[in-house]
């Protein structure tokens, strides 16, 4: 485990961690899809997708929030990343948004710990070093000016996705 005392990354499975939100790494539509998006959906139940479908889907950069059901975790925050697409289309700028929005959804809700996965950095292809950057550079400017939420959870599934962080929490924190 690598940590600051609010900021922390973990290898593991982001459907069993007992926080009080985890985040999605949806698509438009909200209603599932693979990855980390289809474990979720799993763990949490069929009332996840029943709840999804009235959200009338999502921007991309964008998030909604709904209940995490069967989930060790109140909420599920539904966070749709950009699609990579070599760079120069906005794919900076929209992922940082997804974590700024779900950090906003998270602190108006009074969320005190929330978990993220790798937000666009499997499906979506986007460069797992860039993303990463992006990542901990969002939560750690949210938080320097948000005393609501104690503890963000980076939850990386591989190895070396946890590698990854590791590095840029070292640097970057
Ligand atoms: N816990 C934590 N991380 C996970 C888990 C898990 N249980 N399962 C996978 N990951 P991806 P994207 C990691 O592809 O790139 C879906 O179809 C995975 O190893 O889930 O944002 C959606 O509906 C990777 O590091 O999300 C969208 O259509 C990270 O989660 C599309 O995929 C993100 O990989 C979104 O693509």
């Amino acid at each position: 485990m690598t940590s600051s005392k609010k900021i922390l990354a973990i290898q593991g499975d982001i459907t069993q961690q007992a926080v009080d939100a985890i985040v999605n790494a949806a698509n438009n539509s909200l209603l599932g899809g693979g990855g980390v998006d289809r474990a979720i959906h799993r763990a949490a139940g069929g009332q996840l997708l029943e709840e999804c479908r009235r959200l009338g889907g999502c921007a991309t950069g964008d998030a909604k929030m709904t209940k995490g059901y069967r989930l060790l975790a109140k909420w599920v925050i539904h966070a749709v990343g950009p699609v990579w697409r070599g760079g120069n289309q906005g794919e900076d700028e929209l992922l940082a948004r997804c974590y700024r929005r779900s950090l906003e959804l998270a602190a108006e809700n009074d969320i005190k710990s929330i978990a993220f996965p790798a937000i666009s950095t499997g499906i979506y292809g986007f460069p797992l070093e860039r993303a990463t950057r992006i990542a901990v550079t969002e939560v750690k400017q949210f938080l320097q000016h948000s005393s609501c939420i104690e503890q963000v959870i980076f939850v990386c599934f591989d190895t070396r996705t946890y590698e990854c962080y590791k590095q840029v929490l070292l640097e970057l924190l």
